[in-house]
């Protein structure tokens, strides 16, 4: 199985080279694509530097920030060119421990197409997170379960591993539009709804310890439009379901 390990990444020059170090040595055989948009702070120049003298790190650059939904996009675009078996997700700060990147892929070798490592399942959890960004998570969650029902716990996670055969499949439908967080759910949306296993497994997610979070007002706007417009499409399709029953 060979797999490539997505870091999207945007003023990360104090956090990325920690990450990067932990991941090669927890999965040396895994390959990494540094996604930068440009950082003001030189993320992009380091990981070019690193990339040089590493043949299993790759850099991506993108010239301005346009969002984490487009970077994993590029992303995933190229991880698919380049024919990797299995594409995984990961933050640059550190929040998602290199050590436990191997549960995702065991889960993938066990017949999961999407592996989420999740921080709402048993056994997950969050350490030294503030109770506001708890609370965001959480309810962020909730809201996604009521408005489409997903099943999934950590919907927002952004810690994942995708079989690259189903993401191939996924994104061959419509164009996926998702700039911040919320892209996480529509791809968890999209993979479901295609019929898709999703496994969700505990992950111990950490505070960042360096660099600034990117979570930002507008993201969360972004998020509550998307989610409660794909909840009502998801309602109206299950009425329409419903009604052709009835008829029947
Ligand atoms: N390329 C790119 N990467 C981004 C962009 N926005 C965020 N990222 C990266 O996406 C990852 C997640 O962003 P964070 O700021 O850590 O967001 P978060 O984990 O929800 O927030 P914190 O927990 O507060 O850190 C990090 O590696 C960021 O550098 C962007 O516009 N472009
Ligand atoms: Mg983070």
């Amino acid at each position: 199985m060979t797999t490539l390990v997505i870091i999207p990444t945007y003023n990360e020059i104090d956090a990325l080279p920690p990450t990067l170090e932990r991941l090669r040595n927890a999965e040396p055989g895994a390959h990494v694509l540094v996604v930068d948009d440009g950082s003001p702070d030189g993320t992009g120049e380091w990981a070019d530097k690193v990339a040089k003298n590493d043949a299993h790190v790759h850099v991506l650059h993108r010239t301005e920030k346009g969002g984490l939904g487009p970077a994993y996009l590029a992303g995933f675009a190229w991880g698919l060119e380049e024919g990797y078996d299995v594409l995984c997700e990961m933050d640059a700060d550190s929040s998602h421990r290199p050590e436990q990147l191997g549960r995702l892929l065991t889960a993938i070798e066990r017949g999961a197409d999407l592996a989420i490592g999740s921080r709402w399942v048993k056994g997950g959890a969050v350490h030294h997170w503030p109770l506001n960004r708890e609370l965001l998570s959480r309810g962020a969650n909730s809201y996604v379960n009521i408005a489409l029902g997903l099943g999934v716990k950590d919907a927002t996670a952004g810690f994942r591993a995708f079989r690259s055969d189903v993401l191939t499949h996924v994104l061959a439908g419509e164009a996926v539009a998702s700039q911040g967080y919320c892209f996480q759910v529509d791809m968890t949306r999209r993979v479901r709804a295609e019929g898709f296993v999703i496994r969700e497994v505990p992950i111990d997610f950490d505070e960042r310890e360096h660099g600034e979070s990117k979570m930002s007002s507008a993201i969360i706007r972004e998020a509550m439009v998307r989610v409660t417009q794909w909840g009502l499409e998801h309602r109206l399709a299950q009425a329409r379901n419903l009604a052709k029953a009835g008829v029947r």
